[in-house]
């Protein structure tokens, strides 16, 4: 892609966007649009329309649309299903009106039928039910990618849709209840660190496994696939590192430095009991991830440090 081509990353304040924004420009983009306070709001149409017919973006970045942990899943299906329907249909529309020549389009793995063989890949889309505990979410970022493909198929649009693997890092939702795991536990173990707390809950089994990867790392896979990726199939975002809950638990608590025991809750759900990625097709064109995810949860806590430690948890 020209270093000067105008892009559109929407969605520059959530925990993809800040990465790829950052990314971009690095790498020397000089012509972000919408960066940061010009965003326009990605569930109003008309707004969204101002900012297309001004700005005229050619590649666009799709990571807007709010998003959230298990436990935002469970008490929030309306706003997490509506916003991502909104913003999806929104950003899609103007992107075909305005001739945007290439979009990505970040779904989640969420998306995946919750037994499909692992680690997924993207023939198993479609071919059975969901994790319950998200589905609504889920079902609204499937959505996005059958949008995407009508594009393609009705327009001719190039829009690409990405799978990526469980993401985290700096800029994440780093809140006890709504984050992700990741984010959550870090949250937690701070602050159980801080009060002296004998115990770290951890939620459910710890027996679940996720696929984990860095978000700069993963806003890395997305540029590459924005200037290598031709194909019309969709594409999984991974090249993560394979873990157990508990394990990353043990991480978490030995980067934060809490000393205590962990107590896993089996109360609470475990969500889908596997999510990896066959992210083959990516490896294939020669992307490869870049931070040990030891050195990646050191750098998002050195970042929760920095920007979060005021506030009560
Ligand atoms: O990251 P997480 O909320 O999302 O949960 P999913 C991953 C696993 O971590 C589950 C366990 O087994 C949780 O029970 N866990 C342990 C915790 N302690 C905690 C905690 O303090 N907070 C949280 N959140 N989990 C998400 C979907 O599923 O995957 C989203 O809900 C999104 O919609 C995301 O698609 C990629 O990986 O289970």
């Amino acid at each position: 892609m020209n270093r000067d081509a105008r892009i559109f990353v929407a969605g520059s304040d959530t925990l993809y966007g800040h990465a790829l924004v950052d990314l971009l420009r690095a790498e020397g983009f000089t012509n972000l649009v919408g960066a940061g306070a010009d965003e326009p709001n990605p569930t109003r149409p008309a707004a969204v329309e101002s900012f297309f017919a001004a700005t005229k973006p050619e590649v666009v970045f799709l990571c807007a649309g709010k998003s959230g942990g298990i436990g935002l899943n469970r008490s929030r299906p309306v706003e997490l299903m509506r916003d991502n329907l909104l913003t999806t249909t929104t950003v899609l529309d103007a992107a075909h009106r305005y001739g945007v020549t290439k979009l990505l389009y970040l779904a989640s793995s969420c998306a995946y039928p919750k037994h499909a063989p692992q680690p997924l890949a993207v023939e198993s889309l479609g071919t059975g039910p969901m994790e319950p505990t998200s589905e609504a979410y889920s079902t609204a970022k499937f959505a996005g990618w059958k949008l995407c493909e009508a594009y393609r198929r009705e327009y001719g649009c190039r829009f690409i849709t990405g799978f990526p693997a469980n993401a985290f890092g700096p800029n994440d939702d780093f809140s006890a209840d709504g984050g992700h795991v990741i984010p959550a536990l870090i949250r937690r173990a701070h602050d159980a660190k801080k009060q002296n707390a004998p115990e770290l809950v951890v939620w459910g089994s710890g027996t679940p496994r996720r696929e984990f990867v860095y978000s700069r790392d993963l806003a890395r896979a997305c540029l590459f696939v924005a200037e290598h990726y031709e194909g019309q199939e969709p594409i999984n975002l991974g090249g993560g590192t394979d873990v157990s809950i508990a394990d990353v638990a043990r991480a978490v608590t030995d980067v934060v430095g809490f000393r205590g025991q962990l107590r896993f809750d089996a109360t609470q759900p475990d969500g889908a009991p596997l999510k990896a990625l066959n992210s083959t097709p990516l490896l294939e064109m020669g992307w490869r991830p870049e931070t040990e995810f030891r050195a990646a949860l050191a750098e998002t806590y050195a970042w929760f440090l920095r920007h979060h430690t005021t506030e009560i948890s």
